[in-house]
């Protein structure tokens, strides 16, 4: 056990998914300054879905917050918005335990910080490492933190508003997010667990090399984060992490990680191929010390060859590119994207003629859409070279992000679709066809673009389909269909990966052993 030469204790929850990097960073950041600080993992994403918590779990991270922990401070990472209402109801239940202090941060926090503070002693409206070591040890001394920077205090009865005091320009300096065991909670699923949750359950692992995104897509919170209203700083550039803080990093996670050989490292910067020379030097180092495949966010406009070819030496076997809808209309007026027709055709030309799969998002139930938007979109998935893959996400109409503002404006939403109230990311995070608020008409189209990329399906087929007005008021044969097609190509390309990495040595027995043996010798069941 570590001892901490300070009495304040603190609870740090993170809801609904247990990578959290946030959290994870701030909890390194509150051991450093010598707080006794204790995380739990409350619920998680499963089989890609995001779960509540259900009763039994929330009742007993109360009891574990409230009657073993008993912390000086609970901390709560609302880290979306979705998990608004699950953050009221953990903190009043743990003030019924006699928790006082309630402080919150996160991505909610920042975007509705007025929605917030009713709940709580202090909000950190900004990034938290430089200043949660300042709030801490005010409380550690029991003196007034009404001028804290960067939070929102509420101290008898009066809010003080504190500006951000400005971001810790280089990112090298901050700790790492903690994966230690020590102190760590898991719930999920009904389960308790004392332990880190990546040593409950193999999963895939998250990694930011950089802060920030240059672009300004309306449904989006990334570009809200850069501004000096958050920051405290004006037009605040991208800021990278140096590559070999980033691979201390890497080899810091394969030392906790027992599975770590086995991991797809996922790169979560919001644009990670932004500096070309960072690139380079990146790659030849990961390539030098890691084997793991890896993933990352590609923006179409940033494709380049030479990109391109570079990650395919190290691994990369496909692409994910955001490109949202396949109608330029809503991509450049509605979105705010800079990417063209023609800029994306070129990046997938690329992509393909470099023998690259390609993974593209495309976000559906856009109440923007009109039918030309959606025979647009039709057309020019059906036009690209195939295969490649579609991945749909249902538009969330989240808080203090601009297409929210203009949907309510124009009264194409209400007031309830807004995700606070919504909590549709519970149900629609991916994309399923049996959503009952969805447009037929939505449906028919999203099963067509389903179908328009897959090389089996002739595109005179998917045209006809298009042209139905039956189809248009009852979508279901067309919905069975795509299901139909997408089971096919799921289990001839799972056959084909496995199949692949056995034959080309990539898989060996030996690895699954070595990570078995680890687990068992750890004590972990494997799942
Ligand atoms: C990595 C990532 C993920 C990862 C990991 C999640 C995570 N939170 O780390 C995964 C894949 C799991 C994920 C899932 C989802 N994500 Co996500 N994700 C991100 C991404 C790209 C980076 C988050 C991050 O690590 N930032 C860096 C860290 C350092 O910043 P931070 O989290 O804000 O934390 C700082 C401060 O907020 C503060 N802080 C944070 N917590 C606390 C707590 C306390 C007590 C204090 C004092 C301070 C504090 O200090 C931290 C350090 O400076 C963001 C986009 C972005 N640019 O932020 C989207 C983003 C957070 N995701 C988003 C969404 C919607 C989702 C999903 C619903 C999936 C989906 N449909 O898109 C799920 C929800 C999962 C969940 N339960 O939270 C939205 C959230 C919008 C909203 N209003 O809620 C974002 C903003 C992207 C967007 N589209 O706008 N995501
Ligand atoms: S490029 Fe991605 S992270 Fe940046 S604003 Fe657009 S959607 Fe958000």
């Amino acid at each position: 056990m570590t001892d901490y030469p300070n009495k304040l204790r603190i609870a740090l929850v993170s809801l609904g998914n247990t990578h959290n990097l946030g959290a994870r960073q701030l909890c390194a950041v509150m051991k450093g300054a010598g707080f006794e600080t204790h995380m739990v993992f409350l619920s998680d994403i499963i089989q890609n879905d995001i779960i509540p918590p259900s009763e039994w779990e929330m009742d007993r991270a109360v009891e574990l917050i409230g009657d073993e922990i008993k912390p000086d401070l609970l901390a709560i990472s609302v880290s979306c918005s979705t998990f608004f209402d699950t953050a009221v109801k953990l903190s009043s239940r743990c003030r019924e335990k006699g928790i006082e202090k309630v402080v919150w941060g996160g991505i909610h926090a920042l975007l509705c910080p007025d929605e917030c503070i009713e709940h709580v002693d202090y909000l950190c409206v900004t990034e938290g490492e430089e200043i949660v070591p300042i709030l801490l040890n005010r409380l550690e001394n029991n003196e007034s933190a009404a001028d804290v920077p960067g939070f929102w205090i509420k101290e008898n009865g009066n809010v003080t508003k504190n500006r951000p005091p400005g971001v810790v320009h280089d990112l090298d300096t901050l700790p790492f997010p903690d994966y230690e065991d020590e102190n760590k909670y898991f719930i999920c699923e009904n389960k308790f667990y004392k332990k880190e949750p990546f040593l409950v359950r193999v999963h895939s692992v998250f990694v930011i090399t950089s802060r920030g995104c240059p672009f300004h897509c309306t449904y989006c919170a990334a570009p809200y984060f850069m501004t000096e209203e958050v920051t405290g700083v004006k037009h605040l550039k991208l800021r990278q992490r140096s590559v070999g803080n980033v691979i201390r990093e890497l080899h810091y996670l394969a030392d906790k990680l027992p599975n770590f050989r086995n991991l797809t490292i996922n790169f979560a910067d919001d644009v990670f191929v932004m500096k070309i020379d960072w690139v380079h030097e990146f790659v030849k180092r990961y390539q030098a010390e890691f084997k793991n495949p890896f993933w990352c966010y590609f923006h179409p406009t940033l494709v380049r060859d030479d990109i391109i070819k570079l990650f395919k030496g190290v691994g990369m076997r496909y692409i994910n590119m955001g490109v949202q809808s396949g109608s330029e209309r809503i991509r450049t007026d509605v979105y705010r994207r800079t990417d063209t027709d023609k800029k994306i055709r070129k990046a997938m030309d690329i992509i393909h003629a470099n023998k690259i799969g390609i993974m593209i998002d495309v976000i559906v139930d856009n109440p923007f859409d009109t039918q030309s938007d959606r025979d647009a979109a039709l057309e020019f998935f059906l036009s690209r070279p195939r295969p490649y893959t579609l991945n749909f996400l249902s538009l969330i109409f989240f808080p203090g992000v601009e297409i929210t503002q203009k949907a309510l404006a124009e009264g194409r939403i209400t007031k309830d679709q807004i995700e606070t109230i919504d909590k549709k990311a519970f149900y629609q995070m991916n994309f399923h066809f049996g959503w009952k608020d969805r447009k037929p008409v939505e449906s028919l189209y999203t099963a067509l673009y389903q179908m328009s990329s897959k090389m089996f399906v002739p595109k005179w087929f998917v045209r006809m389909l298009s042209g139905s007005q039956g189809l248009r008021k009852n979508p279901k044969p067309a919905i069975r269909l795509a299901i139909i097609f997408n089971a096919i190509l799921f289990l001839w390309n799972r056959s084909k990966i496995v199949l692949r990495r056995f034959f080309s040595g990539e898989l060996k027995l030996g690895d699954f052993a070595h990570s078995i043996k680890k687990y068992r010798e750890a004590g972990i069941p494997m799942e």
